[in-house]
């Protein structure tokens, strides 16, 4: 006789330990859990794995605990940022990852290699794991030692196997379709300023309540030198992933101003994740896109972006708002016009290639960035 984990109950240990947010990418294996949390929580459907690592990340800098979902093919795609952005930050999230392709069971080809390092793949990733175990009495004591792990800022991972939860059925869910009510076409030439002039602009108008989220490479390191200040993070690694970060972090704290600055190639290389947060359409974020048509901080090859209308592409994802920008006069009046009247808001702008002449790195490491910057959120409520 098999015996199952009760769903309900599980996810109500999860709950009394204050696991509530959830984000992630389904697995069969999972499938009750994941049922149980879009009935009973929070659960954001990340486009894919690393996006919702990046979005449990974001929700837990707002103070909540978080739990991201998996099979285990996706957790490759989640390589990058559970070794470059949950690592250096120390940013706590539960994961569960299912284990298709278990060695010694019947499944198909494409799990067996998979099934084979899964556990290999935590271990060199320097993650915490154990096998979660379908004896709800073995799994509550699990789940304590696993909390113990996140509230020491480290992350936690079960791995599941085939046949660990009882079937929760799906209640009906919310489908609302946002649509775009704005956009704004390009209509006249464009001014280039350059990136750092850009992130002046950017960093003039924020205030009390904003945080200001800045993309992989020369965009951090250019906004660390226009001000270092507690609500900024540079989010040194985790390419393609500052938006999803935004999301869960304006979910979580929606009185705050979430300004996410991306850049092209970052956000080409994770462009589903305009689909999600169009749909959970956080009237708190303001997403940013300087676009140089280069991956400027690696040496300023080209990007496929001249090829691709993103304005476009963040109003048919539901955007509020998706205007193209092509001044900086334009730039702060915008952002100006959004602290007003809010609504997920994408903002685009042509910036010139290139880089302030000897530029540093932040002397702050990521951690004390992620410390100081919890402190600014919980002094504001
Ligand atoms: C997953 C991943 N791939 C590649 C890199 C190396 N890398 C760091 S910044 C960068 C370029 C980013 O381009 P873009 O977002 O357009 O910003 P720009 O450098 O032009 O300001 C690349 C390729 C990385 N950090 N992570």
């Amino acid at each position: 006789m098999i015996f199952l984990l009760h769903t309900e109950q599980f996810g109500n240990e999860l709950k009394n330990l204050g696991f509530d947010f959830y984000s992630g990418v389904p697995c069969s294996f999972l499938k009750s859990l994941i049922n149980y949390s879009i009935n009973e929580c929070n659960y954001i459907a990340a486009a894919n794995e690393g996006d919702a690592v990046a979005i449990a990340s974001g929700a837990c800098l707002g103070g909540r605990k978080t739990v991201v979902l998996m099979q285990n093919s996706g957790l490759t795609n989640a390589v990058s940022p559970l070794t470059s952005l949950t690592h250096p930050f120390q940013i706590p999230v539960l994961g569960f990852v299912s284990l298709r392709g278990e060695p010694g069971l019947k499944d198909e080809p494409q799990h067996e290699v998979m099934g084979q390092i899964t556990t290999q793949l935590l271990d060199l990733m320097q993650i915490k794991w154990q096998y979660l175990s379908n004896n709800i009495n073995d799994a509550k004591v699990q789940l304590v030692t696993a909390n113990e792990w996140i509230e020491k800022h480290q992350p936690f991972f079960f791995v599941v196997k085939k046949d660990t939860f009882e079937k929760e059925n799906l209640k009906p869910e919310d489908r609302s379709i946002h649509r775009n009510k704005k956009k704004i076409e390009k209509t006249s030439s464009d001014e280039v300023p350059s990136r750092m002039e850009t992130l002046n602009v950017i960093n003039r108008r924020k205030d009390e309540k904003t945080v200001q989220l800045a993309t992989t490479g020369k965009t951090g390191r250019e906004l660390y030198e226009v001000e270092d200040c507690s609500n900024n993070l540079y989010m040194v690694g985790s390419m393609g992933c500052v938006s999803s970060l935004g999301l869960g972090l304006a979910l979580a704290r929606k009185d705050l101003n979430i300004v996410a600055i991306d850049g092209d190639g970052s956000l080409l290389m994770r462009m589903g994740s305009l689909a999600t947060n169009g749909t959970y359409q956080p009237e708190n974020m303001l997403h940013i896109l300087l676009d140089n048509q280069s991956h400027d901080s690696t040496g300023g090859q080209r990007t496929v972006s001249h090829n691709v209308n993103f304005v476009d592409i963040a109003a048919a994802c539901g955007y509020e708002k998706s205007i193209y920008i092509h001044s900086l006069e334009e730039l702060e009046n915008e952002i100006n016009e959004w602290k007003k009247t809010k609504g997920l808001t994408f903002l685009f702008i042509k910036i010139a290639k290139g880089s302030k002449q000897n530029l540093g790195r932040p002397t702050v490491t990521p951690s004390e960035v992620k410390i100081r910057l919890q402190r600014f959120i919980n002094d504001k409520g």
